[in-house]
């Protein structure tokens, strides 16, 4: 078992999966540039080896899995979520690897990192697991692809709820509607996932992996006008140019309620 750790990050191969761990904790593993840019070179690397599985988790018994985006590296007025941004290169990564990502999950997920668990092809959680979408607690435009991955995931009115509340949806219930595959008692947790990446990696690879490019492909199969792009993004522009954004990132560094006035 190699194992290498990359500031925030610690990759490893057990039995030939790939294991990538979060390892922030003084800072929630909040999904800083440093951190995302670590875990898409662990991905590189495990795609070169041919690694035909990865889990990505935290370290046991976290009570935080990921607190989100970096808050501290979002900068007011510019766009925080767009083509090139760190979080959305992950997701790429993650949707782009030649075989299955699994999401790990002990703790809560926050904001962008729930973004990033969703974007795993499976999700396997215990009773401590919560996920939390919040861009409305920062006065934050979310974005088009980020919308989309949570509408195939949980349909359109429980994705509503979730960004509308900004509420952490609770593992009982993240199981009832269908972010989680498996709930798992706590003390069962690794070894389900790590069974669970053992008997996919007993498959042939190249036809899991052509399945799941099919289901990226499909999944992302939802062609709108450039009209209707546009529209998106002149409204998006509004809101990462408003006051409530720059109020929304200034209370969290501040560590006060922010004031918002829906401008
Ligand atoms: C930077 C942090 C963070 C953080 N960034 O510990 O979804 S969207 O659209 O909004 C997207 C853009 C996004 O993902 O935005 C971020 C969304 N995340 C959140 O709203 C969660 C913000 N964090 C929290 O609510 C709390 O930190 C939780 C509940 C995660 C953990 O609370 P706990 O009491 O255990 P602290 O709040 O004391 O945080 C410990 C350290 O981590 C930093 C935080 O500033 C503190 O740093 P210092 O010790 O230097 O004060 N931290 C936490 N989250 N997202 N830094």
């Amino acid at each position: 078992m190699s194992s290498t750790q990359t500031g925030t990050v610690i990759s490893e191969v057990q039995n030939n999966i790939g294991i990538i761990t979060l390892s922030n904790p003084g800072k929630r593993n909040a999904l800083s540039q440093s951190l995302l840019m670590a875990m898409i070179d662990a991905l590189e690397e495990f795609q070169l080896q041919r690694v035909p599985v990865v889990i990505i988790r935290a370290a046991a018994g976290v009570k935080i899995w990921s607190a989100g985006h970096d808050i501290a590296e979002l900068q007011a007025h510019e766009d925080p979520l767009g083509y090139f941004d760190g979080l959305e290169q992950g997701l790429r990564a993650i949707q782009r690897f030649h075989g299955p990502v699994i999401a790990m999950v002990q703790g809560g997920v926050w904001g962008g990192a729930c973004d990033l668990v969703l974007t795993c092809d499976i999700l396997i959680g215990d009773e401590s697991s919560t996920f939390a979408i919040t861009p409305v607690k920062l006065g934050l435009p979310y974005n088009v692809s980020g919308v989309q991955h949570f509408i195939n995931r949980v349909g359109i009115n429980i994705a509503k709820e979730m960004f509308f509340t900004a509420d952490p949806v609770p593992s009982q219930r993240a199981k009832e509607i269908g972010i989680l595959n498996h709930l798992v008692p706590a003390l069962e947790l690794e070894k389900f996932t790590m069974t669970m990446a053992l008997h996919i990696a007993s498959h042939s690879s190249m036809s899991v992996s052509v399945i799941k490019e099919q289901f990226r492909l499909l999944s992302n199969a939802n062609p709108i006008s450039p009209e209707t792009f546009e529209m998106i993004q002149g409204l998006r522009k509004k809101v990462y140019r408003s006051h409530d954004y720059a109020e929304g990132i200034k209370a969290f560094m501040e560590k006060r309620p922010p004031a918002f006035t829906g401008e």
